[in-house]
């Protein structure tokens, strides 16, 4: 990878990382998959990373900071990425164009070009949230060919429909 920085870890761990735009939900759903429960968060400068391991699989997840003057550095981040977590929030109706543009951004990266993404429709608690269907359709993720997505309705705040995003993340791993 060109990548200035080395975000890499070793071999038998897969590397994952966090994005999606400042309070999407990524630290929240990072430590949910931890501890299964909610915890305080502040905003993210710079990242955390932690081990998540889903039987005998360990991600390294790195959960990088969504301000705009941190988007810029993301691609630092993606050397040796498997999966990347595209967190939404699905009430933010307003900025989905913005997230829009930053995953398909994301996807002409040659680093990612072997990344498979999980796009998760965070907030799902909340009334009047978007449908992950609709999600889909106004990030136009049919029209992904190169890389392999997947795209999960969540809520962080009680971890429903984070086990299934594990599931999904191992079954990637192993096919690969
Ligand atoms: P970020 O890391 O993407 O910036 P955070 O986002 O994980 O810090 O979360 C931002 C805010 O959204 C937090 O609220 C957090 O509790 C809330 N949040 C995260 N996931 C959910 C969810 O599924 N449902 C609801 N209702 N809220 C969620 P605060 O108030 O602490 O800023
Ligand atoms: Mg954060």
């Amino acid at each position: 990878c060109g990548s200035t920085f080395d975000h890499t870890c070793s071999v038998f761990q897969h590397k994952v990382i966090i994005v999606g735009l400042n309070n999407a939900g990524k630290t929240t759903i990072l430590y949910q998959f931890l501890t299964k429960e909610a915890v305080h968060t502040t905003p993210t400068i710079g990242s955390n990373v932690e081990e998540i391991i889903v039987r005998n699989s360990h991600f390294m997840v790195w959960d990088i900071g969504g301000q705009e003057s941190l988007r810029a550095s993301w691609y630092s981040y993606y050397c040796n990425t498997e999966i990347v977590i595209l967190v939404v929030d699905s009430t933010d109706r307003e900025r989905l164009t913005l997230t829009k543009e930053e995953l398909h951004r994301m996807l002409a990266h040659e680093d990612l070009q072997n990344a498979s993404v999980l796009i998760l429709a965070n907030k799902q608690d909340v009334k009047g949230s978007m449908t992950a269907v609709e999600i889909s359709q106004f990030l136009t993720l049919d029209s992904i060919t190169t890389h392999t997505w997947h795209v999960q309705a969540c809520c962080a705040l009680t971890g429903e429909g984070l086990p299934a995003s594990l599931d999904w993340m191992k079954s990637q791993v192993v096919a690969n």
